[in-house]
């Protein structure tokens, strides 16, 4: 075939598919997976929850507390109480891993585009019926390995490939052929076309812009002109046209983590070692990559009323990875300020915080 084919592979309920399986018992049970609740009280938000738990009205970034209700509620009707886990990052960093190793045996070009996401690149296959053979072997030989299912699309370029593996979902396979992808797009809703997100949505839909079709009224100045450049973006996109290609390597720009506290506070002991466990965890994931040094240190305050600052340092003098004492120290000093009149004079409580480095070096 002298034209692309790209697969794109996401992963089902990916969390909670793992928790499912990892644990006896816990098949075909309601499954939620985020930030700790007890007793039906807790601050976060829901990560994912698998198909089960869904059928009760709970999603991903759903406050933790409702999804809690919605399977209380489920109980009083007679059906099974969901289980809530804690997220377990290493657990599905693992899995994520193996999947993408099994993906690699299949095609050499191969982008991780999320924990759970791949494109791959099957152009060297002669026809359609051998790509829909190969990502067949892939999902069966991840359901023989991980025990969890993925979804897959094909197409001529990542856009087709990653909306086709949405639509299907879960265990699905989808391939669009090329003298298909006009009837595939024109009846899909605008959502579906990555980049309109809820705010570009209710945009269109105040002009009764409603599917992909709808869209193609305009052309592509015209979009420009109502969207500036990323209108540019959705034109072609209506249109199915997506050149980028399948990278292999991501660019990490920055290493950052951040937790919300379980309760506002301005307690100096509490926060100061809440900050050295993130700067702890930050600076293990830098001795882990391949980075020589950075230059840039970033950390979040988020204070009780949502007003969120950041007070960011570059140095001269790099951090290597000997650097963890100076590091920890200087992560203090920038955040001190925030405790006190320099800059909290009404003493706010803090709800988050958090801690990036940025400005890698390789040498
Ligand atoms: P998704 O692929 O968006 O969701 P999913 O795999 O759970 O479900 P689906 O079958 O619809 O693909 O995200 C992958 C993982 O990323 C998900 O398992 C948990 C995590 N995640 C969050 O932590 N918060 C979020 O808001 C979302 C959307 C995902
Ligand atoms: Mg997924």
């Amino acid at each position: 075939m002298d034209k692309r084919i790209i697969a794109h592979l996401d992963m089902d309920a990916f969390f909670a598919s793992i928790e499912e399986v990892s644990t006896p018992g816990f098949l075909g049970k309601p499954i939620v997976v985020g930030s700790e609740i007890h007793e039906g009280k807790g601050r976060g938000v829901v990560s994912t929850a698998n198909y089960k738990a869904r059928e009760y009205g709970i999603h991903s970034a759903q406050p933790i507390t409702i999804a809690w209700r919605l399977s209380q509620k489920a109980k009083k009707e007679g059906k099974p109480e969901a289980i809530f886990l804690p997220v377990d990052f290493k657990l599905y960093n693992k899995v994520s891993s193996n999947i993408l190793k099994i993906i690699k045996k299949y095609s050499s070009i191969v982008e991780q585009a999320s924990i759970d996401e791949f494109y791959f690149d099957l152009s060297f296959l002669k026809t359609y019926e051998e790509v829909e053979k190969v990502c067949k072997k892939i999902k069966e030989e991840i359901k023989k390995e991980e025990r969890i299912t993925c979804s897959i699309g094909i197409g001529g370029n990542k856009l087709i490939s990653k909306i086709a593996a949405g639509v299907n979902k879960p265990d699905g396979l989808l391939l669009i052929k090329e003298k298909d992808v006009k009837d595939f797009l024109n009846p899909l809703k605008i959502e579906k076309i990555p980049g309109i997100g809820p705010k570009t949505a209710k945009f269109f839909h105040e002009m009764n812009i409603s599917t992909v079709e709808d869209l193609k009224r305009f052309s592509k100045e015209e979009l420009e002109e109502m969207l500036g450049k990323p209108g540019i973006g959705i034109y072609y996109s209506a249109m199915g046209i997506d050149n980028s290609p399948v990278i292999e390597y991501y660019e990490v720009k920055s290493i950052g983590e951040q937790t919300t506290f379980n309760r506002n506070t301005l307690d100096f002991a509490f926060i100061f070692d809440v900050f050295r466990e993130l700067s702890n965890d930050v600076f293990k994931r830098f001795i882990k990559s391949e980075f020589f040094k950075f230059n840039t240190i970033t950390i979040t305050i988020r204070f009780a009323d949502f007003e969120t600052k950041t007070s960011s340092k570059s140095f001269k003098e790099g951090f290597k990875k000997s650097d963890k004492k100076r590091f920890n120290f200087e992560v203090l000093k920038l955040f001190l300020p925030f405790l006190d009149k320099r800059r909290n004079p009404k003493r706010k409580l803090i709800r988050l915080i958090g801690v990036r480095v940025e400005k890698f070096g390789k040498k």
